[in-house]
């Protein structure tokens, strides 16, 4: 076992730019929920993405085969956090992507505030940090209470809440510390089972209650089936279309796991498309000034002016949970190769913007040792959304995740090795 690995000290982060992000987060919550509603839109938008990428792919039939059948989901749970950085020399507040399905760190990176502001209480004084500007994080209290008020609206005492993971989970104690929080806080129980076992223990009654191991399921909370390392079978799939089935409260269903696709994202950039799903010109306008340059690979100026000067963009397929994204003159070559082949794979990317944030010293703790170097920090913030039928019963910001890596380091993830956890000063 091995502690997740953390920063020493919170990362100074602008305080007008930390209240916007917090105020986006019910509209992109909305957002998502109006999107997901679109069935129409959504295969329309992925439709090219769909020839070309086997796993979103299956994603999408999935869709289509809940869209044939009428399936309605009457009360829908969102997770979500929206990952931002901020532009050195623009100043902006840009997002780089929206997490619909295993947002991960709801349970450690609120612990990580903790320490940050116990450390700065005893030692502030000397290196000049006052520990009352460290934002309180209340990400492991809210996303229970989302997952409790979901269960409550469910209506069966009896029912439990089933936590999707995967076989060899190395971020588990964040996933137990929210579970901890659901019992502790609002006596709710969870299983925990892989898509394997619930392929083996699961089933539909003709009400489409779904029981697993003969229990009741009122919510089924994703922690994985984000990525196709994640399908290794027919099981899997089978038990992935099982769950969205079922009348079980899904977190999220198969269309808000899509509305959070990086094709949906880019295509939501385009002019007038948020008018589409929402009517506060306000809301529209602070979304908006979030959105980096996105584009799909079909639009030519772009892709010559990415061939020139690749260090403006990154490159990102369609894929969940990091590692995946293409910088430097990978993009060139990659973008030369897709051109020649004049194949149809060039659907299976986006092209965005790249943004250059501040490079600050900071110390970062992995296993047990201290490395001083210098860093780029990415700020999340956790949204929750519930709604029964009409009634939208949570919209709301729960908290935040700031991870940092060293700067020479493309990729973000804390899950995937990359990055440690760390919480925000505020100047
Ligand atoms: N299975 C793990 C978990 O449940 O925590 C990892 C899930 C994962 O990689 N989630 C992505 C994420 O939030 C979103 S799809 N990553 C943040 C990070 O690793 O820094």
């Amino acid at each position: 076992m091995v502690h997740a690995p953390f920063s020493l000290l919170p990362m100074t982060f602008p305080e007008s730019h930390w209240k916007l992000a917090c105020e986006v987060a019910p509209i992109f919550n909305e957002l998502i929920d109006r999107v997901s509603l679109d069935g129409k839109f959504l295969q329309d938008a992925l439709s090219r993405t769909k020839k070309v990428d086997a796993f979103t792919s299956r994603l999408i039939d999935m869709h289509s085969k809940m869209l044939e059948i009428n399936k309605s989901e009457e009360i829908r749970l969102g997770l979500h956090r929206s990952d931002y950085m901020l532009d050195e020399q623009t100043k902006l507040l840009l997002q780089i992507e929206l997490n619909t399905i295993s947002s991960s760190f709801p349970g450690l990176s609120c612990l990580v505030s903790d320490l940050h502001r116990s450390l700065l209480k005893y030692y502030g004084e000397h290196i000049g940090l006052d520990s009352s500007r460290i934002p309180g994080n209340t990400s492991v209290d809210k996303f229970a209470e989302a997952l409790a008020k979901a269960w409550t609206e469910y209506n069966n005492p009896r029912a439990l809440v089933l936590v999707v993971v995967q076989p060899e989970e190395h971020n588990m104690y964040d996933q137990h510390w929210l579970c901890a929080a659901l019992k502790e806080r609002h006596n709710v129980t969870t299983i925990r089972k892989t898509l394997a076992e619930i392929d083996k223990d699961g089933e539909i009654l003709p009400d489409g209650t779904l029981l697993v191991g003969g229990k009741e399921i009122s919510v089924v909370y994703f922690r994985a089936g984000y990525a196709p390392t994640d399908y290794p079978s027919e099981a899997e799939w089978r038990a992935r279309v099982l769950m969205e089935q079922s009348s079980a409260v899904k977190c999220p269903s198969i269309s808000y796991h899509l509305a959070g696709t990086k094709k949906i994202q880019q295509e939501l950039a385009k002019p007038n498309m948020l008018e589409r799903f929402l009517e506060n010109k306000e809301d529209i306008a602070k979304l908006r000034k979030c959105f980096a340059g996105l584009w799909s690979l079909d639009d030519s100026d772009i892709i010559k002016k990415a061939i020139e000067r690749p260090d403006l963009f990154v490159m990102k397929p369609q894929r969940e949970g990091g590692g995946n994204n293409i910088y430097g003159d990978d993009v060139r070559t990659n973008l030369l190769r897709l051109q020649k082949e004049g194949s149809e794979e060039d659907a299976a990317y986006i092209l965005m913007q790249r943004i250059f944030p501040m490079v600050s010293p900071t110390f970062l703790v992995r296993e047990g040792i201290c490395h001083k170097d210098h860093a780029i920090s990415e700020l999340g913030v956790y949204g929750a959304y519930l709604r029964n039928k009409e009634k939208v019963i949570i919209n709301e910001q729960c908290g935040y995740l700031m991870r940092t890596k060293v700067s020479s380091s493309n990729e973000g993830g804390v899950a995937a090795g990359f990055a440690v956890l760390d919480s925000i000063y505020l100047n």
